[in-house]
């Protein structure tokens, strides 16, 4: 599968090898100590960046990228698995299962759909944002009977996507429910299977008696880019509200 890098990830090393060398990274001078004159004491040993040495401005370019947990949540077949898919840059991590005919009048995947399987735990897959932001996605099984997994899953999720099928919007009140409840940031995504919407965004709000604090988008599953759109509002509404947090 295609990584997905920003464009401003360079392919190399910005300006060549030279750039990565413990020069470059410290600021030290390049110059070669010289070969006589009076005895130069050693350098002091490095210490990492705020113990006890000049802090660091500039981001390193070797630090890993910030970890972020983002939760994909939502009703039944409303395409979760699909958009963790659609957008990670490992294989994704699935536990999907074969629907059976005990599902029949218990899992309803609407009347169009062409899904045999169902997940039975969580879908997981990660994609590199940019160079200082990784997200770690974590899909939710759809169905209310796996609603206790939910806890579990969202302890140190930074926000969560709702998937949205405007077709079915009673699905989603339970994740709408819950991640009010649970004071997580989220915006919510309507999947526009085939590109269409049964109803247009501004009733999908009304609908959904979300407030206009939650960001409420239109996406397709299946498209990579799209997804990462969507994840992008996630993360802003997350930036948003820890930015309100620390001004109060
Ligand atoms: N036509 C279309 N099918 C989709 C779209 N998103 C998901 N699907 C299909 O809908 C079914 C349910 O998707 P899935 O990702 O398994 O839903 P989940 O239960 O929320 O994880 C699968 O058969 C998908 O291939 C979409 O945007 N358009
Ligand atoms: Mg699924």
């Amino acid at each position: 599968m295609d990584s997905v890098r920003s464009p401003d990830w360079p392919a190399a090393a910005v300006g060549g090898p030279g750039a990565n060398s413990a020069a470059a990274r410290y600021g030290a001078s390049a110059a070669p100590p010289p070969a006589t004159g009076p005895a130069v004491p050693p350098p002091p040993p490095y210490r990492p960046p705020g113990v006890g040495a000049p802090a660091v401005t500039r981001r390193s370019a070797t630090r890993a990228p910030v970890p972020v947990k983002i939760l994909i949540a939502g009703g039944f077949g409303v395409g979760k698995t699909t958009t963790v898919g659609s957008i990670s840059e490992i294989a994704p991590l699935t536990t999907e299962a074969e629907m059976t005919s005990a599902g029949i009048g218990v899992d309803d995947p609407g009347a169009d759909s062409a899904k045999t399987t169902t997940t039975v735990a969580m879908d997981f897959g990660c994609v590199t944002i940019d160079r200082s932001l990784k997200l770690y996605l974590f899909g939710t099984p759809g169905q209310a009977r796996f609603g206790f997994m939910w806890d579990d899953l969202a302890r140190g999720a930074l926000g969560a996507l709702v998937v949205v099928d405007s077709a079915r919007l009673d699905d989603c009140y339970p994740a709408v429910d819950f991640f009010e409840r649970a004071g997580l940031p989220f915006a919510v995504g309507v999947n526009a299977f085939d590109g269409r919407l049964a109803l247009d965004l501004p009733s999908i709000r009304w609908a959904l008696a979300i407030g206009e604090h939650v960001p409420l988008v239109q996406f397709d599953a299946r498209d990579r880019l799209s997804v990462r759109d969507a994840l992008l509002v996630v993360l802003d509404r997350a930036l948003d509200r820890a930015t309100r947090d620390r001004g109060a």
